[in-house]
């Protein structure tokens, strides 16, 4: 209701009830923060109140400052003051936590005299992911309540506990019994009464020891870990410097911390992935429309991906039956999904029985076909050839029921050809899985020209279920994702062809922030596949195209990468992790005098900028082509699959942020030495002319 705020006060005997009511996650509004301040006033005045309850209402205790009013201009009160308010109330306050409490939903309950928890809660200072550090007064009440290092640890990583770990680092004062926080918090308040207690603040506690070699201890791994990245550096420095100072002046000097990593690149880039990655299920088309029934899944295909497919459908509690040429094959696969299942007990995410209920009730492996005419939903996961996809829908148009969605894994192929080998080439949908299948948070939801719009919306469905994010793509070859792959490793190639080793290359890569470089995601991901692809298209190639023979050669040669021990590193027991191979320079130099090159040397700077330019031109167009639907979709597909770094974006908001005309001014440049692969998109030339961003294309599919 207009007008009203979201804090509410009331009493019940001598316990004053404050509670926060702003969906979807209590975030810290500058009306939350205003009725907070309200309500702590109120608690002074009120004579009849002797102790307070803050909790909140919904799903969740506050889950952190309101992000989205982040870079615009501050509302008064500040979160500090609203905390500094709460900690200064001579009344009691204990804060009864639920749900996630995260940033400065933390900072509010350290704020409080007393935290107290239902099981299942989890709790975080997740700033650093978002670029910042605590800013309301964290990085000093945290280590007071668990000690130096437990809040380096927790800060730099921005990690959440659960309400268990949070008891024994002394974060909380009890893990109450029950889901009620508000009944909890009462109850703890009642006994605090009893006892007679007053108010305990951290900000008068006396500050821990930050012993020297543990600090330094941190340093390290700080650097290893968020390398690249400035705010986890900066927060591990500020809390350790503010524990120096009186508590006013640590927490004074958070502040500064904190607005001066509000003004950084990573900080906007960060925010602009969290929002990127909501945005990316918004699609303005599907307003209205129910997704079809999903209760039970049929996988054709039982090798990695569809053991990964079947392991996530499980996880997710979906009813799974996977198909296999013959039963020997099928139960290969059962065997390898049991053994994911069994990684997945291992590291603490899925309970035995939970494993036991799914292997025995939820799931079956079978040899023939007939075993999925009752599914809601089959993900074909064969081999990745035209022709044998197109039967396998012939097949399973005669069986499945109807109304059943009919989606391929395919990773480059035609949708519509496919659907176009059934009668109901509505069902048909492109559901691009990423591997491993069951780690891998991507999924391309590729629509074809006929494809129904509650097919799209059940294909959305199924990725919320398996905690995936769903990215929309049109039918193009290699949808969104592995046409990017594909320009910007072409650039790299050409780089290669002309004087670069693939070992610099790599590495002025993984300098810009990627976990690896080309040359080593092929070696892992196997040669023989971009080989395939080259064979597959060398028919319908245009003359002016550039081949990357060396890559033809290395496969020819029997090197497929990693599984075969050599690919262009060597991989053996002294380097597992591989090791440039002098063989591969001079293959390279007799291929260049083989084609009249002479080399030349390439700065990073230079690798760098042709990568990064190949990747951004090929999105231009793919926006500009309406196969995806807006620029932010992109980065999502790169974040999630292609290992791009978190901190800058993915590659179209880190593209804004260059600015676009020096990006058209790169691209132009190398334009003089090769017209036919660097033709700019017409897109991006005219926001670069105009002083536009990519941000602000939209191709009319999505609602904001
Ligand atoms: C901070 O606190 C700074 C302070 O130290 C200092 C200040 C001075 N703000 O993720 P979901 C929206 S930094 C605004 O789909 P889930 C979200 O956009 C902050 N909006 O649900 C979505 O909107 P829509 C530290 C927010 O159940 C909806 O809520 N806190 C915020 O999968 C549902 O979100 C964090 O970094 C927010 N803080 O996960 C926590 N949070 O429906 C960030 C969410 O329109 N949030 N929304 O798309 C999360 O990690 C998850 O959202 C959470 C729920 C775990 C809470």
């Amino acid at each position: 209701m207009a007008g009203q705020t979201p804090v509410s006060y009331r009493r019940e005997g001598d316990i004053a009830l404050i509670e926060i009511d702003n969906p979807p996650v209590n975030a810290l509004s500058a009306a939350v923060r205003q009725g907070l301040a309200e309500a702590v006033a109120r608690l002074a005045e009120d004579p009849d109140a002797r102790i307070a309850v803050l909790s909140c209402a919904g799903r969740t205790f506050i889950a952190g400052a309101d992000i989205s009013e982040f870079g615009k201009p501050s509302v008064p009160p500040s979160l500090p003051d609203v905390i500094a308010a709460i900690e200064a109330s001579e009344k009691p306050v204990v804060a009864a936590l639920h749900g996630t409490v995260l940033g400065g939903g933390l900072e509010v309950a350290l704020g409080a005299h007393y935290r107290v928890a239902v099981p299942g809660t989890r709790m975080g200072l997740p700033e650093v992911t978002l670029g910042l550090l605590p800013g309301a007064g964290g990085t000093q009440r945290l280590p007071r309540a668990v000690g130096t290092e437990a809040a380096i640890d927790l800060i730099t990583s921005g990690r959440q506990i659960d309400a268990g770990e949070a008891r024994r680092l002394g974060l909380i004062d009890a893990v109450a019994e029950g889901t009620d926080s508000r009944a909890a918090g009462e109850a703890e308040a009642r006994r605090l009464l009893n006892q007679g207690a007053g108010p305990r603040r951290l900000g008068e506690a006396e500050a821990p020891a930050a012993d020297a070699a543990m600090v330094e201890e941190w340093r390290r791994k700080v650097m290893k870990s968020a390398r690249g990245q400035v705010a986890p550096m900066r927060a591990l420095d500020t809390i350790v410097e503010g524990l120096a100072m009186p508590f006013a002046g640590g927490v004074a000097h958070e502040r500064r911390a904190f607005m001066d990593l509000m003004q950084t690149p990573e900080r906007a880039a960060l925010i602009h992935a969290f929002f990127a990655e909501r945005r990316a299920a918004q699609q303005g088309d599907l307003t209205g429309v129910s997704p079809r029934k999903l209760d039970r899944v049929g996988i054709i295909g039982g090798g990695t991906m569809g053991q990964g497919i079947a392991t996530a459908a499980l996880t997710a509690g979906l009813d799974v039956t996977l198909v296999e040429r013959d039963q020997p094959s099928a139960d290969k696969a059962a065997a390898g999904i049991a053994k994911m299942l069994e990684g997945a007990v291992k590291r603490g995410k899925l309970a035995p029985e939970a494993r036991d209920q799914m292997l025995s009730q939820a799931f079956r492996a079978a040899a023939a076909y007939d075993a999925l005419a009752e599914v809601d939903l089959v993900i074909e996961a064969v081999f990745e050839d035209l022709d044998v996809k197109r039967e396998v829908f012939q097949t399973l148009d005669s069986i499945c029921r109807p109304g059943a969605v009919l989606a391929t894994n395919t990773s480059y192929l035609d949708v519509n050809l496919i659907a176009q080998a059934t009668l109901r080439p509505q069902d048909v949908i492109g559901l691009h899985f990423f591997s491993p299948a069951n780690v891998m948070r991507l999924l391309e939801i590729v629509v074809a020209d006929c494809t129904a719009p509650d097919v799209v919306a059940t294909a959305f469905a199924l990725a919320k279920r398996m905690g995936k994010i769903g990215v929309r793509s049109g039918v193009c070859d290699g949808f969104i994702g592995n046409r990017m792959l594909l320009a910007y490793r072409t650039a790299a190639d050409h780089m290669v062809l002309d004087g670069a080793s693939p070992y610099d290359v790599d590495q002025a890569i993984v300098g810009f922030g990627f976990p690896m470089g080309p040359y080593q995601v092929g070696d892992l991901a196997g040669l023989d596949i971009g080989y395939a692809t080259r064979q597959r298209k060398a028919a319908t190639r245009d003359a002016r195209e550039r081949v990357p023979v060396f890559a033809d050669r290395l496969v020819e040669a029997g090197r497929l990468g990693r599984k075969t021990g050599r690919g262009y590193y060597i991989y053996d027991d002294q380097s597992p992790q591989g090791r440039p191979d002098p063989e591969i320079a001079e293959m390279l130099d007799g291929i260049r005098r083989e084609l009249g090159i002479t080399p030349r040397s390439f700065t990073p700077e230079e690798i760098q900028s042709r990568y990064m330019a190949a990747m951004v031109n090929e999105g231009a167009q793919i926006l500009d082509e309406g196969i995806a639907a807006r620029a932010s979709d992109i980065d999502v597909v790169l974040l999630h699959g292609y290992g791009f770094p978190r901190w800058k974006g993915g590659p179209m908001h880190w593209a804004d942020a260059q600015g676009l005309d020096r990006i058209a001014a790169d691209i132009a440049r190398f334009a003089q030495e090769d017209p036919y692969f660097w033709q700019i998109s017409p897109l991006l030339a005219r926001l670069a002319a105009e002083g536009g961003k990519l941000a602000d294309v939209n191709t009319g599919k999505d609602m904001k």
